[in-house]
């Protein structure tokens, strides 16, 4: 049970996607489509329940807009709003719209350094997850990530646990070789569920989620000039997460 590789989130993980990424994406396709369909910052944090952005229109619709009447192919409709919403999205991040989040990058790199494996596990569409590495780590980064598992790859989306058992079978690993990194309590059900030692760290809209079961729950990844906090589990009485602190968090008894 040596540590060889880190599984990353994506959404509210690696970058604050949601509220300003994903969010006006999702309410520019919905003005381009001539919908009265708007999301604000309070109603997308009760959408996020539901993961996948087409999944998450199609529980709008059923929840919150009784009236709105359905057209024959509404498959159809909300495929081809998702599509709007991907371009708008990779556009924002092209921009340079979606910083990484504290410790991100100092992070990965260190890993990078030492030789650890990479790999992605999101509910979010490949394209997006391009668009971010690329515009915000840097050009050439999405090759640091070994296994890109993403969106459609497997039917069932998180808590379900199967895009992460996807990214450790492609990867040849064993969960208990392995660290995820996660910001959600849906995102933390589906890590435990295949086994992973699961570090959180919160954001706006996951701070009162339920993390029990995870290793550790913190603030950010934080930096060595700016310490983060720790919200439940062990203090390992550093400032911020480095390799060190991931091989001691991944040694210690669960
Ligand atoms: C985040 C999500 C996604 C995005 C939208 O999942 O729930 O649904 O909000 O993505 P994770 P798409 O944190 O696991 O990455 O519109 O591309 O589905
Ligand atoms: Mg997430």
């Amino acid at each position: 049970m040596t540590l060889q590789a880190l599984l990353f989130d994506v959404d509210g993980t690696l970058a604050d996607t949601e509220r300003d990424g994903h969010r006006p994406a999702f309410n520019q396709a919905f003005a381009d489509a001539g919908l009265d369909w708007h999301w604000d910052v309070s109603l997308y944090g009760e959408l996020l329940a539901v993961t996948g952005g087409k999944e998450r229109m199609r529980h709008y619709v059923d929840r919150y807009r009784p009236d709105y009447g359905k057209p024959a192919d509404f498959d159809g409709l909300v495929a081809g709003l998702h599509q709007a919403k991907t371009r708008h999205y990779t556009t924002r991040a092209a921009e340079g719209g979606i910083p990484l989040r504290t410790g991100v990058k100092r992070l990965l790199l260190e890993a990078r350094a030492v030789g650890l494996r990479l790999a992605i596990a999101t509910t979010t569409t490949p394209e997006n997850v391009g668009a971010l590495l690329e515009h915000s780590l840097g050009r050439g980064t999405t090759d640091w990530f070994e296994v890109i598992a993403a969106g459609d790859v497997v039917p069932a989306k998180k808590p379900a646990p199967d895009i992460y058992h996807y990214a450790l079978q492609k990867l040849g690993l064993e969960a208990a070789d392995c660290l995820a990194f996660e910001d959600s309590e849906n995102g933390l059900r589906a890590s435990l569920g295949a086994g992973l030692k699961t570090l959180v760290t919160v954001n706006d809209y996951t701070l009162d989620h339920d993390f029990s079961g995870a290793a550790v729950v913190l603030s950010d990844l934080g930096e060595p000039d700016a310490p983060n906090r720790v919200i439940a589990g062990p203090d390992l009485r550093r400032p911020y997460v480095d390799v060190a602190y991931l091989r001691a968090l991944h040694g210690a008894a669960s």
